[in-house]
């Protein structure tokens, strides 16, 4: 940490895109199993319509490590899979008590959280929303529009990424289309 140089990197307000990203990862409908609430409708898209990119996520070259902030963007593409909006995987972070701090870009959405305790929220986001989540809340971002969703991500080096638990669990609410409206509901197979 000590030798690590200052550096810029150039962010493409339009696309979301970072340049020079040191990963870029892309999230496509076969990688999400089992995050939908509609599993039927994501298996029947992947076979009959080819495997769908949902979202891709542009991160800077910082270490993972305590002390630094890692950085990044996400382009979540607008769609649906069966009546729910596409979305990212979500995620706790590892070390429960790190936060993060979003800033919409393009596009607009939500941003919806929980705690392991039970508590739900849900925030919306657009150009310019800063949104703040806190330490031990699980975070998923939404696409609710017809452009792609760009937000902006800070959080810290040593927070890691676990993914497991809302792969078991689900989120307590999703986010479904109903009449051309964006609603959340709970989701029926929340445990
Ligand atoms: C934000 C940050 C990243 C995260 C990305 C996609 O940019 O929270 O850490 O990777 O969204 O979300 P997920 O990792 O849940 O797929
Ligand atoms: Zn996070």
């Amino acid at each position: 940490m000590k030798n690590f140089e200052p550096f810029i990197t150039q962010l493409n307000l339009k696309t979301g895109s970072i340049q020079p990203a040191a990963r870029i990862i892309q999230r496509r409908l076969s990688d999400m199993c089992n995050f939908y609430f509609d599993e039927e409708a994501r298996r029947r898209i992947v076979k009959e319509e080819g495997d769908r990119l949902i979202y891709e996520v542009f991160v800077t070259h910082v270490p993972e490590e305590e002390g630094h902030v890692l950085y990044g963007t996400t382009i979540i593409y607008p769609g649906l899979v069966g009546d729910e909006f596409h979305m990212t995987k979500g995620h706790f972070h590892k070390l429960r008590d790190q936060a993060e701090v979003y800033v919409g870009i393009a596009g607009s959405g939500y941003l919806i959280m929980q705690t392991e305790g039970g508590a739900v929220r849900s925030l919306k986001m657009e150009k310019g929303t800063i949104a703040y989540v806190p330490p031990c809340w699980a975070h998923r971002t939404v696409n609710t529009g017809d452009q792609p969703f760009v937000f902006f991500a800070a959080w810290p080096g040593e927070a890691g990424h676990d993914y497991g638990t809302i792969e078991e669990s689900g989120f307590a609410n999703i986010v479904v289309s109903r009449d051309n409206q964006a609603l959340l509901i709970d989701n029926p197979n929340y445990r």
